[in-house]
C-alpha cells in the first residue's frame, strides 16, 4: 500500500517494480511445441516459400474467421501495401490520423495521399459523417482502422463507399479475435489486414495476414507477395517479397493454439483494472463491448486533465519512474509526424477529436507477464497521483 507521495519513485522513493513492465510484452505459448515445430522445420529443410506451416496457419485463420482466403505475409505494413496496390487505390485515400504510423506510410510509400479524417471520441474510429465530407473527385478509397480491436462503424462506411463507388478496406492490425455484430473481423470491406508483430496477442515474431472473401483479389495478392511468380521461371505480374517464413508460421500456429488462454488472461487483467480504477471516477477505462468476441489486448485510459487535475504526460513520467512503461499511443497523431506534418501543417484544425485523444490516451501493460498484484499496484499509484492532484512543480517542494 502506498501511503505518502514521498514513497513514489518520482519523488525519490524505491520503484515499486524491480523489472520494467512493458506494453506489448510478447505471449509465447507452449515452448516445447514451438521448439518441436522448429526442429521439424529444420529436418524438412523447408524454411520459406509457402511451406507446410504457412499453409496450415493460413487455413486455420481462414477457418477461425469464417473467411474464404487468408494470405500470410511478412508483416502488417507490407500486408497493407499489398492490399492498397491490389485494389488499385490512387490519388487520395481517407484514413484516421489516430492510428499507428504504418497505416499512413503504407499509402504514402506508394505516392497516394492519406487524407486524415477525425474520429468519433466514443469509439476512437473513423467518424463516418466526417469521412463523407472529405470525399473529392480524387478519392479512390477509405481505410478504416479497428483501433484497440474496437470495430469501425462498418455499416455506415460500407454505405458511403458504395454510394461514392469507393474501395473500402480495413486495417485490422489490433482486431484479430474480435467480432462485430456476431461476425468476425476479417469479413468486412474488400479485404482486412492483421498484424502478428511480437507485440500483438497472436504473434509470428514479425508477420501479418490479409483476409478476403474475393477470389480474384486473393489470386492477385498471392502473386504479388511472391514476385509475381505463377510457376518456376514464370512471372506474370509485378510483385514483391511479402512471404511469411516457416519459423514465423511455427510461432503463429503455437500462438493460435494458446489463443483462448491469452484472451482469458487479457480479459481477467481488464477486469482487475476495471476494479482497481473503479474508485478513481476522474479516469475512464476504454470499454470493451463484452457481448462481442474481443482480444482485450489494449488497456486504454482517458486522462482528461480538467477532471484529474493531473496531466497525462506527468502521470506517464510517474509511472515510468516506478518501472511501469505506459505508452502514449498514438501521440501526436500521424498528421503531426513527418512527412505529413510538412505536407499538411494545418491538418489539426480538422481533427479536433484526434488532437484531444492524442493528449489524453495512456496505454497500460497487460498480457501473460502481468499479474493481479501488478495491476493492483499500478492502480494504487494512479490513485495516489490523482488524489493529490500532483503538478510537475510538486516534486521540488517534496
Ligand atoms: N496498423 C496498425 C494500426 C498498427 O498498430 C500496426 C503496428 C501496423 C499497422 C503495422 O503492423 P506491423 O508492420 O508492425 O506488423 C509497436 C509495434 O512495433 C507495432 O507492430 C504496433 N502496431 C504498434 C502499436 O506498437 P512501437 O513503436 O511501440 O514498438 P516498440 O519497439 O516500442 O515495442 C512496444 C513494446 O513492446 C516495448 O515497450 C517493449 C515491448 N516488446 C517489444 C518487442 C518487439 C517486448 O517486450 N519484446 C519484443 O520483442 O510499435
Amino acid at each position: 500500500m502506498i501511503n505518502q507521495l514521498s514513497e513514489l519513485a518520482y519523488f525519490g522513493g524505491e520503484p515499486k517494480f524491480k523489472e520494467k513492465l512493458f506494453v506489448g510484452r510478447p505471449n509465447i505459448g507452449n515452448r516445447d511445441i514451438l521448439l518441436n515445430r522448429i526442429n521439424d522445420m529444420l529436418d524438412r529443410r523447408w524454411l520459406s516459400n509457402n511451406g507446410v506451416f504457412v499453409q496450415d496457419f493460413e487455413q486455420r485463420i481462414a477457418d477461425y474467421l469464417g473467411v474464404k482466403h487468408c494470405i500470410a505475409v511478412c508483416n502488417g505494413t507490407i500486408a497493407l501495401e499489398l492490399v492498397i496496390r491490389a485494389l488499385e487505390l490512387k490519388e487520395e485515400v481517407i484514413i484516421p490520423s489516430f492510428t499507428f504510423i504504418a497505416t499512413a506510410h503504407a499509402l504514402q510509400w506508394q505516392e497516394i495521399t492519406p487524407i486524415f479524417c477525425d474520429v468519433d471520441p466514443k469509439t476512437h474510429t473513423l467518424d463516418p459523417e466526417k469521412v463523407e465530407s472529405l470525399i473529392t473527385p480524387h478519392t479512390s478509397g477509405i481505410m478504416g482502422v479497428h483501433v484497440w480491436g474496437q470495430p469501425c462503424d462498418v455499416e455506415s462506411l460500407t454505405e458511403i463507399a458504395d454510394k461514392h463507388q469507393l474501395k473500402l478496406m480495413f486495417d485490422a492490425s489490433h482486431a484479430f479475435g474480435c467480432s462485430h455484430q456476431g461476425k468476425m473481423i476479417g469479413n468486412f470491406g474488400s479485404a482486412e489486414v492483421f498484424s502478428f508483430h511480437a507485440t500483438k496477442f497472436i504473434n509470428t515474431f514479425e508477420g501479418g495476414a490479409i483476409v478476403t472473401n474475393d477470389d480474384q483479389l486473393n489470386q492477385k495478392l498471392r502473386l504479388m507477395k511472391n514476385f509475381g511468380f505463377s510457376d518456376f521461371d514464370k512471372v506474370i505480374y509485378l510483385g514483391t517479397n511479402g512471404k511469411m517464413s516457416e519459423i514465423s508460421a511455427a510461432m503463429g500456429l503455437t500462438s493460435l493454439e494458446s489463443m483462448e488462454e491469452f484472451i482469458d488472461v487479457n480479459r481477467r487483467n481488464y477486469h482487475y483494472y476495471q476494479e482497481g480504477l473503479a474508485n478513481i471516477p476522474e479516469i475512464s477505462l476504454f470499454p470493451v463491448n463484452e457481448s462481442e468476441k474481443h482480444n482485450y489486448q489494449y488497456i486504454i485510459l482517458d486522462i482528461d486533465e480538467e477532471k484529474t487535475q493531473v496531466s497525462r504526460d506527468l502521470l506517464i513520467k510517474i509511472l515510468h519512474a516506478e518501472n511501469v512503461i505506459a505508452r502514449r499511443y498514438f501521440y501526436p497523431g500521424c498528421h503531426r509526424m513527418e512527412p505529413y506534418r510538412s505536407y499538411f501543417p494545418h491538418a489539426g484544425l480538422l481533427l479536433p477529436e484526434t488532437e484531444k485523444l492524442a493528449q489524453r490516451v495512456l496505454v497500460l501493460p497487460t498480457g501473460t507477464t502481468i499479474s493481479e498484484d501488478d495491476i493492483s499496484k499500478i492502480c494504487q499509484i494512479i490513485q495516489i497521483v490523482v488524489a493529490n492532484e500532483i503538478k510537475e512543480t510538486n516534486r521540488d517542494s517534496e
